[in-house]
């Protein structure tokens, strides 16, 4: 894919600051330190665009970059990860009012993209957030990150299993590596697919 621009639009920590723009949204969603940034980062190849960082927790509010790919203009919109460990049940609340009032009263929302580790089995957190996605009617890909990180037989096995973790879910999950730059063209075709 060709990106022409790819650029901070806003970064927000409240609801009612999100910026009005006619500009399709793609909304990465996920466990902190599951990769989202760096999907992002991978997908519009820039190094830093979207911060990333092995501290996990750094995303805390919501970043919207416009993106002006091929003959699309879009928004790709970082939204901060959950389940980090010892925060308050305060900041909890505050994620949680954050990414749902997005997500819910969003319009321009054409596609969820919820990460996942390859390493790590789905939890709740996970699985409720999809059903949450699908009863609303909200368009979900599952993508499975790090896939450098294991050999390909198991990186395989492993997205066969997490695939049966879903159960009768219909949701399409796609296998990534930002780092290996494997499964973004994949990716993109998705988004494209929805446009
Ligand atoms: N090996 C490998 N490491 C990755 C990959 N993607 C991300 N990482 C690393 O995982 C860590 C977290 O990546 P981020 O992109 O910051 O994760 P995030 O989901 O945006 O995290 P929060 O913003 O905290 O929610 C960083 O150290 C990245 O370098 C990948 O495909 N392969
Ligand atoms: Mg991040």
């Amino acid at each position: 894919m060709k990106i022409r621009r790819a650029e901070l639009n806003r970064s927000c920590a409240r609801l009612g600051q999100f910026p009005e723009t006619p500009r399709p949204e793609i909304a990465f969603l996920g466990r902190s330190n599951v990769g989202k940034s760096s999907l992002l980062n991978a997908l519009v190849q820039r190094k830093q665009l979207a911060r990333t960082s092995s501290t996990p927790g750094k995303t805390r509010m919501i970043h919207f970059f416009e993106v002006d790919a091929a003959a699309h203009e879009l928004m790709f919109v970082d939204l901060p990860g959950y389940g980090w460990a010892r925060v308050s049940r305060r900041e909890r609340e505050s994620w949680q009012g954050l990414v749902e009032g997005y997500l819910e009263g969003r319009e321009a929302l054409r596609l969820a993209i919820l990460l996942q580790d390859l390493r790590r089995d789905f939890s709740e957190d996970e699985t409720l957030l999809l059903d949450w996605l699908a009863e609303r009617g909200i368009e979900t890909r599952v993508v499975l990150t790090k896939g450098d990180k294991l050999k390909p037989m198991r990186r395989a096995k492993r997205a066969k299993e997490l695939r049966a973790q879903l159960g009768d879910r219909s949701v399409p999950v796609l296998l990534s590596s930002s780092q290996a730059k494997q499964g973004i063209y994949e990716l993109w075709a998705a988004i494209r697919a929805i446009l």
